[in-house]
């Protein structure tokens, strides 16, 4: 059987897929742990713990691997503390699989992180398509002063393993406002090295290749 195409608008203002049937929503009270500033998080809980901090709209027409969700996310703008809003992040279970992300309102950065510890921050501004190859843990992050809108796609079969940045205390580095309007990578005293048995079980046969 061939799956019908099917066509979506795209709401740039409110940051959704229109008609889309996944839905999922992180409050900010769900986001515990992911700050490295306790106090300041704990005054934003005060403040706003059942907020929402940000929202997915996908659609999922299937699961085989040469198939795509795509979807639009929109995460709204702030600082605990120093740091910058930002997503849980993940690595895709199946780990080579890519994703794509084009931005379509606000100031983005894609902080990603290689297995093996490398980092790479890209910047990414409205009109702009950033390319999250396989293998790369990613979050996003708001470092405007605007929601922002992202519309993404990656294969359907890939799935999130959101265990990976628990496991080594946060990603690397930590994307904190530099109180100059601009923004700076901090060392994150916890982030721990993936083991070489870990990495090895990310990479599966890519290691040997
Ligand atoms: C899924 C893709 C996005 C994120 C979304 C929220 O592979 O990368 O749809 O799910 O931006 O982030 P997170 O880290 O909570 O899944
Ligand atoms: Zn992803």
């Amino acid at each position: 059987m061939i799956e019908e195409p099917s066509l979506f608008d795209v709401s740039v203002a409110e940051g959704r897929l229109q008609g889309a049937e996944g839905h999922y929503r992180k409050h900010y009270a769900d986001l515990a742990g992911l700050y490295a500033d306790q106090a300041s998080f704990a005054a934003l809980l005060a403040e706003k713990a059942g907020d929402i901090a940000y929202e997915v709209t996908s659609f999922t027409p299937g699961g085989k691997t040469s198939d795509l969700i795509m979807g639009v996310t929109r995460m709204e703008p702030g600082q605990v503390g120093r740091e910058f809003f930002l997503t849980r992040g993940h690595i895709h279970a199946e780990g080579d699989r890519p994703e794509l992300y084009y931005t379509l309102a606000g100031r983005g950065l894609m902080q990603m992180e290689s297995p093996e510890g490398e980092v790479r921050l890209i910047e990414m501004k409205p009109g702009q398509v950033c390319y999250v190859p396989p293998f790369w843990i990613h979050r996003s992050v708001n470092l405007g002063s605007e929601t922002l809108v992202m519309f993404f796609a990656y294969p359907a079969d890939s799935g999130q393993d959101y265990g990976i940045i628990e496991r080594s205390g946060g990603m690397r580095v930590r994307v904190m406002d530099d109180g100059q309007g601009g923004w700076v990578a901090e060392d994150n005293p916890d982030w721990r090295p993936r083991s070489a048995a870990e990495v090895a079980r990310i990479m599966g046969d890519e290691v040997a290749a």
